[in-house]
């Protein structure tokens, strides 16, 4: 499960602070220290880290909660409220479009996992009772295509390519067709990846948007690429605007540290 070595760390913390009556100002910091350890540990950016010990500092000196009755619990409440916050207070969802099909384009480096998120996103969707259709838009390897339509098989999900074709929004737009006339209410755009962020890649993407009109851009990442990954969803977001990040492979990814879906 994501976060068993954090809340493990903070399940210790909080056992400690939990029971004090009193606490002073440098019990406080070393509370801060641990948790800021713990985040670290848990691969968690530093700027985000140093900003979440600021303000769960900031928040304890204010509510003056070293003069308080019960002072560890009501750090223990500050810091999960942060953490709550900086998770994401609200889940949100696929915006599915009032005008079929919903266009959701999976983007990102190679081997991230898009053409395995495309048919566990398909059905996922499937299981909501959408009608999801695959689309094979890595043209530039015959074996990403067969790839995708292997997985939709597997699944029994249609799998929508072009072989003759290297025009990705061309091919979108046939998938287009295809859906409306099939009735299938979504489809899954499966894009090409590169080894490294490249303009050559941008501006392929950025194509591919400006053509297709895509309703959700989702970046697919790695998790095992720990901190890169805020580089690499920076600059897909700088680039393209991105509208969710899935992060794949924590199953085996031993520092298991977040997990946005959008
Ligand atoms: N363990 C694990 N492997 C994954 C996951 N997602 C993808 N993979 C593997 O990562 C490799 C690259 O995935 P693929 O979907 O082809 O990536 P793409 O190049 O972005 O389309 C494949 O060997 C997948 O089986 C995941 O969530 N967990
Ligand atoms: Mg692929």
């Amino acid at each position: 499960m994501a976060f068993e070595g954090l809340s493990s760390r903070l399940q210790e913390i909080t056992r400690k602070l939990g029971g004090k009556a009193r606490i002073t100002e440098n019990d406080l910091k070393e509370v801060l220290r641990e948790v800021k350890l713990a985040l670290l540990e848990a691969d968690v950016n530093y700027k985000i880290v140093k900003d979440f010990i600021n303000v769960v500092q900031e928040k304890a000196l204010g509510q003056d909660v070293l003069k308080s009755l019960t002072p560890g619990q009501q750090v223990i409440k500050i810091v999960r409220d942060e953490m709550t916050e900086l998770l994401g207070g609200t889940s949100s969802k696929i915006c599915f479009s009032p005008n079929p099909p919903t266009i959701i384009m999976l983007v990102g480096l190679q081997g991230s996992g898009k053409t395995t998120t495309a048919g566990k996103l398909a059905n996922l969707l499937r299981k909501q009772g959408k009608k999801p259709l695959l689309v094979a838009c890595d043209v530039y390897r015959p074996a990403a295509i067969k790839q995708l339509q292997v997985v939709g098989n597997s699944l029994n999900i249609p799998v929508f390519a072009n072989e003759n074709s290297k025009d990705v929004p061309h091919i979108a737009k046939q998938a287009i067709n295809q859906a409306i006339s099939k009735l299938n209410d979504v489809i899954i755009l499966d894009t090409a990846g590169r080894l490294h962020i490249d303009e050559e890649l941008m501006q392929e993407l950025k194509n591919v948007k400006a053509n297709v009109k895509p309703h959700e851009i989702l970046l697919v990442v790695d998790s095992m690429t720990g901190q890169d990954a805020v580089n690499v969803a920076e600059s897909f977001n700088n680039n393209l605007g991105i509208d969710g990040i899935i992060l794949t492979k924590l199953d085996g990814d031993t520092r298991r540290w977040c997990c946005f879906i959008c």
